[in-house]
């Protein structure tokens, strides 16, 4: 008989993750566009979890399959093709280093502005349909920003989206393709067979809102205000939307930005494509003035978004980067 043995756990520590509870039976909220309650469902959601589920969203499905089948032809192309797309800097093709500061994870991606980026000059198709898909997914998150307005009764309803729809807007899409990763022997007995090993580490968004598809392969997973980890079952006809560290500042903490992270999947490879939704480099972050009520303080700093952003690319994936604003 012949015995495979698992690759040594040392050779994964540093993609292993620490081994809270995850919690078990915990839903995660799901918003039906289509119906005329979705605006309180999403100001729920966004204070309980900073976390939802769309359907009904508009994003038509041939849209999404096209970028999907681009983004796994560019994935399997020999190592070199990928990299003439430049290294990231941030922008460009990356593989298990994410950042500068020395994060890693079981992961390949593709980190793109959402403006007018050489980084895919020589994949035209791919460009194609990354800037169809992108334009219904934009549409899809200023209609959600203008539900947000709308449910917190606040406006102009524009008042978030236009950040999005702004020329300058500061938005950034990543594609991410995590391969199936080899069993690896658990530390302990943790019932979880693949060892746990990070696909992306644990992390919230520094922009306003983050757009996420995947396809049919599990790994999402959210933190709960209390500390444990639900795992998000995959659903490739629906988009995940996240509080970003942005918006929880504009909603004065009313909103909070999600904590979360990808684990990798033993079998079969799982392919995530997210539209970060970011402000123009000069726009103010701060609490949303209509939101304030009578002599309430902002709990944060003033900045704008270039000093946000800098600070946020010089930290760890993990770090809490709004603690450096907050007014103490
Ligand atoms: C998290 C959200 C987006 O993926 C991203 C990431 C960025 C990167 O990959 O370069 C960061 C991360 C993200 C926040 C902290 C810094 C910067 C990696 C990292 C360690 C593109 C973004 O805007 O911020």
């Amino acid at each position: 008989m012949v015995v495979v043995s698992k690759p040594a756990i040392e050779q994964f520590s540093p993609y292993l993750k620490n081994n809270k509870p995850t919690a078990l039976f915990t839903q995660i909220p799901l918003v039906d566009l289509s119906k005329p309650d979705s605006k309180h469902q999403i100001i729920k959601a966004c204070e309980e979890f900073g976390f939802f589920k769309v359907i009904n969203h508009g994003v038509p499905m041939e849209s999404i399959s096209m970028l999907e089948s681009e983004a796994t032809k560019f994935f399997s192309l020999p190592l070199c093709e990928k990299q003439k797309t430049g290294q990231p800097q941030p922008y460009g093709y990356g593989h298990k280093r994410i950042g500068t500061h020395g994060d890693v994870g079981w992961v390949e991606y593709l980190l793109l502005t959402t403006n007018q980026d050489p980084s895919l000059h020589s994949f035209q198709t791919f460009r194609v349909a990354l800037n169809n898909y992108m334009k219904s997914v934009k549409k899809m998150a200023c209609e959600i920003l203008e539900m947000m307005a709308d449910g917190l009764k606040i406006q102009p309803r524009n008042v978030l989206s236009k950040l999005l729809m702004d020329e300058e807007s500061d938005s950034v899409f990543r594609v991410n393709h995590y391969p199936p990763c080899p069993n690896v022997q658990p530390l302990s007995g943790n019932g979880n067979g693949n060892g746990d090993v990070i696909g992306f580490g644990e992390h919230t968004d520094p922009q306003i809102i983050s757009v996420l598809r995947s396809n049919n392969t599990s790994g999402l997973q959210i933190s709960l205000r209390e500390g444990s980890w639900i795992s998000v079952p995959p659903d490739q006809t629906s988009f995940f939307i996240n509080v970003g560290d942005s918006l929880q500042v504009m909603t004065n903490g009313r909103f909070k930005s999600v904590k979360h992270r990808v684990v990798t999947n033993s079998v079969k490879s799982r392919l995530s494509m997210i539209y970060f939704g970011g402000p123009p480099l000069s726009e103010k972050i701060a609490p949303l003035p209509s939101l304030m009520r009578g002599d309430q303080q902002s709990l944060y700093k003033e900045f704008t978004w270039f000093e946000y952003k800098k600070s946020a690319y010089n930290s760890r994936l993990a770090d809490n980067r709004l603690i450096h604003f907050e007014k103490i």
